[in-house]
């Protein structure tokens, strides 16, 4: 019997490229079953060629499922995961509900797959959108060259937040397209009104320096994710690590910049090796040709795009890198389907 696997969070703006990912990749799943919240309950939705009706979540919902996929808000998986492994269900959960349990593996299969077996809850997490649109080439890097600390400034898309984030810059843009608007302090503000969606600030034509909530200090909630996953999936509990997490006016597609210091000297025709050969790195880095990935041209692929790599001017330990992933695909569904898959194989 090939296993049964669960979507929950079907309808969501994640579980909606999950669909299409598992509508794309090689088939290992028996039944697949869609289930939200009960106000989508009855929806059809297509997925391998064939429309699936959505079922509520319920603790039935998860009869007879060997995995199930979470990409739920953190409250609801909280609640709900630990159900669906108590009815024999490995889960893999989005959320960033148990992604710091010492008793849950937080896994990117490129650079830590072995952690997947060691799940004691039944639940295995699956990294947040920047951490893993950085953490596989970082990682390829990492195990040649030995990650000493790690700077990073992300330019995250506004899909991070989910549909409210899409319609809110979709909503700002049309205001103020065609206007002559970002011209004088305060314009953008005043044009796109005080709904500023899940952004604290106008993102349409503006850069906004926040994502996610308050923790101490002033930093992010999104900085510290960052920080502690990027340890946890590397295995290095006290690596250094400098985030500041921006969020800018592209629909889906997160960059980040990555200055990256290692044990010794490194260099940049050895870096460029090992990216090119990382599994799930594609190295698209020609200055003089002008070329390196932008979101606008990565989105809606899967691998990890790496450009502008250079030696740091001042430190020949350390390397600069842009990265770019779809923080919808290797960001979220993606690897939470490899991880899935993972799973799946060992049942098989
Ligand atoms: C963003 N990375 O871009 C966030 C969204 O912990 O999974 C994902 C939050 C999470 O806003």
């Amino acid at each position: 019997r090939r296993p049964a696997l669960a979507v929950v969070g079907a309808t969501g703006a994640v579980g909606t490229v999950m669909l299409q990912i598992l509508s794309q990749r090689a088939d290992v799943w028996g039944e697949i079953r869609l289930i939200a919240s009960p106000r989508s309950a009855g929806r059809k939705l297509a997925v391998r060629g064939e429309e699936v009706e959505v079922v509520a979540l319920t603790e039935d919902a998860f009869d007879g499922i060997d995995v199930a996929m979470f990409d739920v808000p953190d409250e609801l998986s909280a609640r709900w995961a630990p159900v669906a492994a108590a009815k024999g269900a490995v889960v893999v959960d989005n959320s960033g509900a148990f992604r710091m349990d010492p008793e849950v593996p937080l896994v990117v299969p490129e650079v830590n797959p072995h952690a997947v077996r060691m799940r004691p809850r039944g639940i295995v997490a699956n990294p947040n959108c920047t951490t893993l649109s950085m953490i596989v080439a970082l990682g390829a890097l990492h195990a040649e060259f030995g990650l000493r600390s790690l700077v990073a400034s992300s330019y995250q898309a506004v899909s991070g937040a989910g549909r409210a984030g899409v319609q809110t810059l979709r909503r700002q843009l049309s205001l103020v397209s065609g206007t002559e608007l970002g011209t004088s302090p305060g314009d953008v503000r005043r044009a796109v009104g005080d709904d500023t969606g899940p952004f604290p600030e106008p993102v349409a034509l503006n850069v906004v320096p926040w994502a996610g909530s308050l923790r101490e200090d002033g930093w992010s909630s999104e900085e510290m994710k960052v920080r502690d996953e990027s340890r946890k999936i590397l295995g290095l509990p006290h690596l250094p690590v400098a985030v500041t997490c921006v969020r800018v006016p592209v629909l889906t597609g997160h960059s980040l910049t990555v200055h990256a210091r290692f044990e010794g000297q490194v260099t940049v025709a050895k870096a460029r090796e090992i990216l090119a050969t990382a599994p799930g790195v594609v190295l698209y880095d020609d200055p003089e040709a002008g070329e390196f990935p932008t979101p606008a041209d990565i989105v809606g692929t899967d691998p990890t795009w790496v450009g502008r790599v250079r030696r740091a001017l001042d430190d020949p330990t350390a390397l600069e890198l842009f990265v770019c992933g779809d923080n919808l695909r290797k960001g979220a569904a993606l690897n939470t389907a490899q991880i899935a898959e993972l799973v799946a194989a060992e049942l098989a």
